[in-house]
Parts: structure tokens; C-alpha cells; sequence
């Protein structure tokens, strides 16, 4: 079936439409990802400029990839926290953390782990963060090793890795994701250990692909929604690919009429396929329309 032959809902781009929807709403969650951060400068993972462009994400986001080489995937992280830090939090993170002062209902998941969310003051009791922080450092020996600590300001993380953010201005390609530029290998020997189990090493504390999300935290969203029907979903900046986080939208529509309301720069046929009456579709930047439609 064509694409042609679908039938969008109709006001599925109604702005009224949708504040009419928004007044009538308690229960709202919403579902974030790198699209919401694009605009404050901090590139997504698929598509055009993507971070992943030149490499698969297994290359650099799996717990086999720190072990093959540690000191590689440090480097494409302390770029992304490098540019995390020289970057601010746009009007859509305010939009949200706003949304969130006014409702105690509203719960913002957030696969982004640029940590904008909390520097746009969004109510912690109120925002989940998916996959974890850029800013969070856990060890190699996760879960057995327990260790988890807050760093938001080591930049370069460690020493070893001051050629990923010295030579790198924010928004420039890594030189690790550019295959023309010769990078120094960076033994795991200089790498910090982990202080708790000194075996270990210092890693991200972000969820790689094949690790399991925080139980408590999938415990806690799974109750949210069952508590009770969800009025609305706001489904902003993300490819949907990446489960679980990927599956939250659709599964809230089984306790009742709920609205999704997607925010996203491109319609696209998948998305085009899964909408329902009474669903929102807003083509554009994050930044420009959550505010509009969240104020
Ligand atoms: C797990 C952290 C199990 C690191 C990331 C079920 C079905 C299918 C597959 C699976 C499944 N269950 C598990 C899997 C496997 C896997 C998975 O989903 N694979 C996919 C790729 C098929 N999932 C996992 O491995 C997860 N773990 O389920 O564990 C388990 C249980 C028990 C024991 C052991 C294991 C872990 C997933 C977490 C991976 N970590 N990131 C890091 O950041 O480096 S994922 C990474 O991609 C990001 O975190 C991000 O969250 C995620 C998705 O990317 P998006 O945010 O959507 O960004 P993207 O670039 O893709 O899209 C941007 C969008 O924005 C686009 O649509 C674009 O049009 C739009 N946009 C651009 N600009 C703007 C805009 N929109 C608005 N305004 C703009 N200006």
C-alpha cells in the first residue's frame, strides 16, 4: 500500500486543534530523542550529519566495543560530552520543563543523554532519563560493580583523551568518526580505574545496545501507564528505532483513546501508516514548535 492511498487524520496538523486536545488532557508522556537537542548544535545519530554516519553504532556503543578498545570509544564519548558542555538547552527542553512545572501529570522520557533536560531545570520527579548520562561515570564491571559517579566538568574526561577535544571545535566532525584522520590509539592502560573495585575501568554511564535499561526506572514507566489512561503522548525528535524506548507510544493507546502527537522534521511512511484519528503530526524543528504548541 501506497503511501498515497493513506489517509491522514483529519486537523492531524492543526495547531487549534491540538490546543483544544492539550486543554482537555491530565495524563501526557512524552517520548524524546536527539531531534529535540539538534537544535541546541549537537548533531543526531541517523541520517544526514548523523554521529553514526561513517560508523555503526555497535562500533562505538556496545559493552564489546569498550572491551575490544577502550580508549576508542572514550574518544567519541569525550567528544560528545565536549560538545554537550558548549552547548545550551534550546526552547523546546524549557517548553517541556515548563509543561512539567504546570503539570503534575506530565512524564518526560528521554533517550538524550546531552543531560539539556536538567539544565533547563525540568522537575527530576518528572523526567526519565532512558539511556543513562554522559555525565554519569560507572565502571567496566557493571552491574557487578556497583560504582556510579557524577562528572559534569572533566573535559577532557582524563588526560589520555585531550587530542579528542583539543583539536575539535563543537558541532566539527570527530576526527574519529572522519576515516581520513589517523587516530593515536589510546592504551586502556591509561585509562582511569575504577575506584570502588580497582579492576574495572572508568566508562560512560550510558546504555549501550544489548545492555538492559535501569529495571527500577522500566518498572516505574510501566506502572505510570497502566496506572491509568493516557490522555496524550508526545513522541519529539526521534527515529523511533530504538526499543524500548521506541514502543512506549503505541503501547499507551491500549488503555483508551490516547492522542500521539508527533513533533518531527520529516513524515515519514512508517509514521504515516501508524496514525489514528485524533493523533497529531507537526512537521519542524522541535525548538520552534514545542513551544507553540506547549504554551
Ligand atoms: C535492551 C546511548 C535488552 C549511547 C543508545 C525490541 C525490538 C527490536 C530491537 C530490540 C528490542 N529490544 C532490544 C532491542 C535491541 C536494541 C535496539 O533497539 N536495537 C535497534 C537499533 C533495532 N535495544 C537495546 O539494545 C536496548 N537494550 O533492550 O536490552 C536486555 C534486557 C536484559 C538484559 C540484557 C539486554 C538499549 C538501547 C539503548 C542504546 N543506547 N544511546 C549513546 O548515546 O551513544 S541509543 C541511541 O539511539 C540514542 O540514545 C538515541 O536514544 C537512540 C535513538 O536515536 P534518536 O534519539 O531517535 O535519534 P535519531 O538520530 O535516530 O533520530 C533523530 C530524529 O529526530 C529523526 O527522526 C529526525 O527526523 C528528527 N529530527 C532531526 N532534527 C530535528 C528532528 N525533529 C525535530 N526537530 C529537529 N530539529
Amino acid at each position: 500500500w501506497s503511501s498515497k492511498s493513506m489517509v491522514l487524520p483529519k486537523g492531524y496538523n492543526s495547531i487549534p486543534a491540538f490546543h483544544k486536545k492539550l486543554l482537555e488532557s491530565k495524563r501526557i508522556l512524552a517520548v524524546c530523542g536527539a531531534g529535540l537537542s539538534a537544535a541546541s548544535g549537537l548533531p543526531t545519530f541517523r541520517g544526514a550529519g548523523g554521529l553514526w554516519r561513517n560508523h555503526n553504532a555497535t562500533d562505538l556503543a556496545t559493552p564489546d566495543a569498550f572491551e575490544d578498545d577502550p580508549g576508542f570509544v572514550w574518544l567519541f564519548y569525550a567528544y560528545r560530552r565536549h560538545m554537550a558542555l558548549t552547548v545550551k538547552p534550546n526552547p523546546g527542553h524549557y517548553a517541556l520543563a515548563a509543561l512539567a512545572e504546570k503539570n503534575p501529570d506530565f512524564l518526560c522520557l528521554s533517550q538524550n543523554v546531552d543531560n539539556l533536560h536538567v539544565r533547563a531545570k525540568h522537575p527530576p520527579s518528572q523526567l526519565r532519563l532512558l539511556h543513562g548520562s554522559l555525565f554519569d561515570i560507572k565502571c567496566s564491571n557493571t552491574p557487578k560493580c556497583e560504582y556510579i559517579e557524577r562528572n559534569n566538568t572533566a573535559d577532557p574526561f582524563c588526560p589520555a583523551l585531550s587530542a579528542a577535544s583539543e583539536d575539535v571545535e563543537p558541532g566539527q566532525t570527530l576526527p574519529l568518526l572522519d576515516p581520513k584522520h589517523e587516530l593515536a590509539h589510546i592504551p586502556a592502560s591509561e585509562l582511569p580505574k575504577c575506584p570502588e573495585c580497582k579492576t574495572g575501568i572508568q566508562r560512560p554511564g550510558v546504555v549501550w545496545f544489548y545492555e538492559p535499561l535501569d529495571k527500577d526506572m522500566l518498572d516505574e514507566i510501566e506502572a505510570w501507564i497502566n496506572e491509568d489512561v493516557v490522555d496524550m503522548v508526545l513522541v519529539v525528535g526521534t527515529s523511533s528505532v530504538v526499543h524500548p524506548a521506541a514502543g512506549y507510544a503505541e503501547r499507551t493507546r491500549t488503555k483508551g483513546k490516547t492522542s500521539i502527537v508527533t513533533v518531527n522534521m520529516e513524515l515519514d511512511t512508517q509514521s504515516k501508516r501508524k496514525m489514528r484519528e485524533g493523533d497529531f503530526f507537526f512537521i519542524g524543528d522541535a525548538a520552534v514548535l514545542l513551544p507553540q504548541l506547549l504554551e
